[in-house]
């Protein structure tokens, strides 16, 4: 299909933007929930997997969520919804401590830019404290889920997370240099993560000092590949038009970027001006190839490619796509690329064989385009079931489509087919949709999520402020049914489901875990065992409280300060049983933390208050929790 029919073909912005209108309206008046009402709901099928979990069964899937600007990482129980977890990654979190333990502070400051932490420290802030988490997604290996670690981005502040599977923390955060907002984020599917792809999705000069600034002409974006192991940028591409969403193949060859803002347009009218704007696709070889010749130039730190449009390299390749893009997703059948388009109705359907040849051959770059099928309005995201079939949310329609890709081909031959299989409402309006393990080439047809960013009348009323409403849709059949509807706070965007035999959590941390080995190392300075021995080493006017835990005893009934010391305090939690996580809570000091079992935590802070202040155990781990607790004195000066 030319350029010109796509255009004819796709409606134009005025009757879209129409369309959110009505839809929103639509969505207000609640007619959609008619289609739920009656037996639709209910009616068990044969076929169907099981959604009603027994008390004390387990699930048989993991769901790992975003959680938006809350800066989180959610686990829940899938198809249950039960929120099992929430792992704090760019957020402050008052029950764990994050943010403000020593251990997690390291992590949230060790690879903040100089830049950043100057700029911070003259607010007396040691990191961000928040984020925007939107894009949640599993290590792989060899084209599926490996149970090592979970990688996130956050648009707020520039970051890249990595969280480590088997304890469920966080373990790395790095700020990408050069990139501006961090949003579309993936890992390397093949033949192993490897890279995660990060897509600065904000304009801005490439050297962002003040020289130059109402000049957008002079404005660029970046791509970024980290190496997932060590957490260290790899290299950086340098790109025409924004970036918004980001996935790769399953050869290892390339990775596929929108741009919803090819125009550089820095207002909604000139981001939207265009009928066209593209993907960029990523020669993964031979950038790399060209980062070891050296056609670089170096910027803090970071090889960076010129990969923008009439660099005339090997690097890059645009793809015109209507119109303003916005998700990329890999089908399971490791072929083909669906880009989601947003204001355009249709999805437009890469076959990643067919990508060789804009590099090799330099053909028209939408000749690996092989089908463009017209779904409805505003197609966000797709998500598949590994069976041939394609599940798109419809912002603008409240809707999910299931269409099938062989047909959506068949008829972008000419042949006279409907690709849609069948729609579904849903309340409302969808951003992202996940399949069970869909984004792996083990995809399994059974269930579908569909994160609404709206619940309006879907429950009672809590205010002005709504949760966003997931709805868990059995797809083990042709129809879809939405079986249940789950509330959640700000904002998941994004989910991963993977079956649970995947990943395999510890019950208890072991002693020689990277996460406090500092702490370990401290004591061992100070000639302190540290699971052995309650005491306090002074040091000048820094002070260190070595403390274990044992329910329901913490092994320091007191401990004594001068007002001014430095005081640090350890807690070892010696407890070696599932579940019997103490804390340690310094009452009017504004510190509290979790120690896990058999984990070390410790946090510093200046003594500053003379008197009485009571210790606590703030995580309940026994009867006698309540009288798990000690004084601190602190000495005035004056004495
Ligand atoms: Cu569509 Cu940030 Cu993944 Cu939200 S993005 S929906
Ligand atoms: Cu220890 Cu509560």
């Amino acid at each position: 299909m030319s350029a010109e029919e796509t255009k004819r073909k796709g409606l134009s912005r005025r009757s879209l933007m129409t369309a959110t209108a009505a839809g929103a309206f639509v969505a207000g008046t609640g007619l959609g929930s008619d289609l739920l009402s009656g037996s639709a709901v209910t009616t068990a099928r044969a076929a169907s997997p099981k959604l009603n979990l027994e008390p004390g069964e387990l699930d048989p899937y993991y769901g790992f969520w975003s959680s938006g600007q809350t800066g989180e990482l959610r686990i829940l129980g899938f198809p249950s919804m039960r929120e099992l977890m929430r792992v704090p990654v760019f957020n402050r979190c008052s029950a764990t401590g994050w943010g403000q333990t020593n251990e997690s502070l390291k992590i949230l400051t060790e690879n903040l830019l100089p830049e950043t932490r100057e700029f911070l420290a003259a607010r007396g802030m040691k990191t961000y404290d928040n984020g925007d988490l939107h894009h949640p997604h599993m290590s792989f290996t060899d084209g599926t889920y490996d149970g090592r670690y979970l990688f996130m981005n956050d648009k707020a502040n520039t970051r890249v997370a990595r969280v480590r599977c088997d304890v469920m923390k966080c373990d790395k955060i790095i700020e990408v240099p050069n990139a501006h907002d961090i949003h579309g984020m993936r890992p390397q599917k093949y033949p192993r993560t490897g890279y995660v792809f990060a897509n600065g999705e904000h304009e801005a000069p490439l050297v962002n000092d003040g020289t130059i600034l109402d000049d957008p002409s002079q404005y660029t974006n970046i791509f970024t590949a980290i190496d997932g192991d060590e957490m260290e940028v790899s290299w950086q591409v340098m790109v025409s038009g924004n970036l918004d969403n980001t996935d790769c193949d399953y050869q290892g060859k390339y990775a596929f970027s929108t741009s919803y803002n090819s125009e550089m347009g820095m207002d909604l009218a000139g981001m939207t001006e265009n009928e066209l704007d593209h993907v960029v696709v990523f020669n993964i070889k031979a950038i790399e190839e060209g980062v070891a010749a050296g056609d670089v130039q170096m910027l803090n730190g970071v090889p960076v490619i010129d990969g923008r449009k009439g660099s005339n390299k090997k690097y890059t390749r645009y793809i015109p796509i209507p119109n303003s893009p916005h998700g990329v997703n890999t089908a399971p059948d490791k072929k083909h690329i669906m880009i989601n388009g947003k204001l355009s109705p249709t999805v437009s359907v890469i076959d990643v064989t067919k990508v060789d040849a804009l590099f090799a051959e330099d053909a028209d770059p939408r000749s690996c385009i092989v089908a463009e099928p017209e779904l409805g309005l505003g197609p966000l995201h797709t998500a598949f079931d590994g069976k041939g079939n394609c599940f798109t949310t419809l912002f603008l329609d409240s809707q999910i489509v299931k269409w099938d890709i062989d047909k959506a081909i068949a008829a972008f031959n000419g042949e006279d087919v409907d690709p849609i299989i069948s729609k579904v409402d849903v309340h409302y309006q969808p951003g992202h949709n996940s399949t069970s393990m869909g984004e792996t080439a083990e995809a399994d047809g059974q269930w579908l999520i569909s994160m609404n960013k709206f619940s309006k009348d879907r429950f009672i009323n809590v205010g002005p402020l709504k949760p966003e409403n997931e709805q868990l849709i059995d797809i083990s059949s042709d129809d879809m049914k939405v079986v249940h509807d789950g509330p959640t706070f700000a904002e998941p965007h994004d989910s991963i489901i993977v079956r649970s035999d995947i990943v395999n959590p510890v019950d208890v941390w072991s002693r020689d875990d990277p996460m406090f080995a500092d702490a370990i190392a401290q004591a061992k300075a100070d000639g302190v065992d540290i699971e052995d021995e309650d005491i306090v080493i002074r040091d000048g006017n820094k002070v260190r409280v070595y403390m274990t835990s044992v329910a329901p005893v913490f092994g320091l009934d007191t401990f004594t300060v001068k007002q001014g010391d430095e005081v640090t305090v350890y807690v070892t939690n010696l407890d070696d049983v599932d579940d019997v996580t103490h804390g340690f809570c310094l009452s009017n000091h504004g510190i509290a933390m979790e120690v896990a079992p058999q984990a070390t935590a410790s946090v510093t802070f200046t003594a500053d208050r003379p008197g009485v202040h009571w210790y606590y155990c703030q995580w309940f781990c026994h009867a006698l929790h309540m009288e798990m607790r000690g004084r601190m004195f602190v000495e005035p000066r004056a004495a």
